[in-house]
């Protein structure tokens, strides 16, 4: 056996130690062959993405408790885009859901975005498939930004939420962007503050605009009061993507897959030379890296 298998044989057998070793090196983007994962109903991945300070950790902590009081397994990845300021609230982000939910039944990991040469994305994926091969059902996946390229991250996810809050309203820009049609539920985080009414109304008249009839479901919640979480919570489970949402969340798959192949590819330095010098086409270069 190599020093690898090794690592996954005891990962499998329940080892919280060797586990966070394999996803150290996914992160750092190395391969690695998994088993497929045993069918299970209870199965689910689940993103959670919006603006910092929305509430989407606190929110993390609630959906713990929620599935941890239901006996299920609940794994954590959560990312922070790496600068060295953001160091705080990496720990800060920990510290929210560990207070409430450590012990057996949950893992939970940050994780930078920094030296990933295969794109995040891509990553997050095969932890989330080590994850559930080593027994964890429910696997959470909390991303920062409004942005295209962030919701994009998540679109592996079974299920998307996407949080906003009472002060920001960015959810009305995704919407203009169009991207806004990854989400599953849509969800304004500290009903507790009063200007939080107005957000989920313009969004919901924003979405009533946009005469899609299956647009999602914008739902009011305190994660800090603990308030409207059993319903999100069951609109979470009982939410069917429409057919062109589970379209639109495959073609991102697909990119993100592709992404991942190019840019880890061992040629990929050896043909941007050939490009540079000219030896070479661009569609060459992509022949050459996708073969
Ligand atoms: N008033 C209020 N504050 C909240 C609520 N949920 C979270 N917060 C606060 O919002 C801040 C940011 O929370 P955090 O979970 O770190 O947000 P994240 O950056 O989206 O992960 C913290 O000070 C939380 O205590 C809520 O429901 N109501
Ligand atoms: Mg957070």
């Amino acid at each position: 056996m190599t020093e690898k298998e090794k690592l996954l044989h005891s990962a499998l057998e329940g080892s919280r130690r060797d586990l966070s070793r394999l996803l150290s090196m996914i992160e750092k983007g190395e391969e690695l062959s998994m088993p497929e994962r045993e069918e299970n109903p209870d199965y689910m991945i689940l993103g959670i993405t919006g603006p910092p300070g929305v509430g989407k950790s606190t929110l993390v902590g609630r959906i713990i408790s929620y599935w941890k009081e239901r006996g299920k397994k609940v794994a954590v990845l959560a990312i922070d885009p790496s600068s060295p300021r953001t160091g705080g609230a990496l720990l800060g982000d920990r510290v929210r859901m560990d207070s409430a939910n450590s012990g057996e039944g949950v893992f939970v990991r940050s994780l930078s975005t920094r030296g990933n040469p295969g794109g995040i994305s891509a990553s997050l994926m095969a932890m989330s498939k080590l994850l559930s091969c080593c027994g964890w059902e429910k696997i959470i996946i909390e991303t920062v930004g409004s942005g295209q390229s962030e919701i994009k991250i998540v679109a592996f996810a079974d299920k998307i939420v996407l949080v906003d809050g009472p002060d920001r309203g960015d959810i009305i820009q995704a919407e203009k962007a169009g991207i806004i049609e990854l989400a599953d539920l849509v969800v304004v985080n500290k009903s507790d503050v009063p200007s939080a009414l107005k957000v989920a109304e313009n969004i919901r008249s924003a979405f009533s605009f946009s005469n899609e009839n299956d647009s999602p479901e914008v739902l009011l919640v305190s994660a800090e009061r603990n308030d409207g979480i059993e319903e999100m919570m069951e609109l979470i489970q009982s939410s069917e993507s429409p057919l062109w949402r589970s379209r639109i969340k495959i073609r991102e798959r697909l990119l993100s897959l592709w992404d991942h192949r190019l840019m880890s590819s061992p040629k990929l330095n050896q043909v941007i030379d050939d490009i540079e010098t000219g030896s070479i086409s661009l569609e060459d270069g992509l022949d050459i890296l996708s073969g």
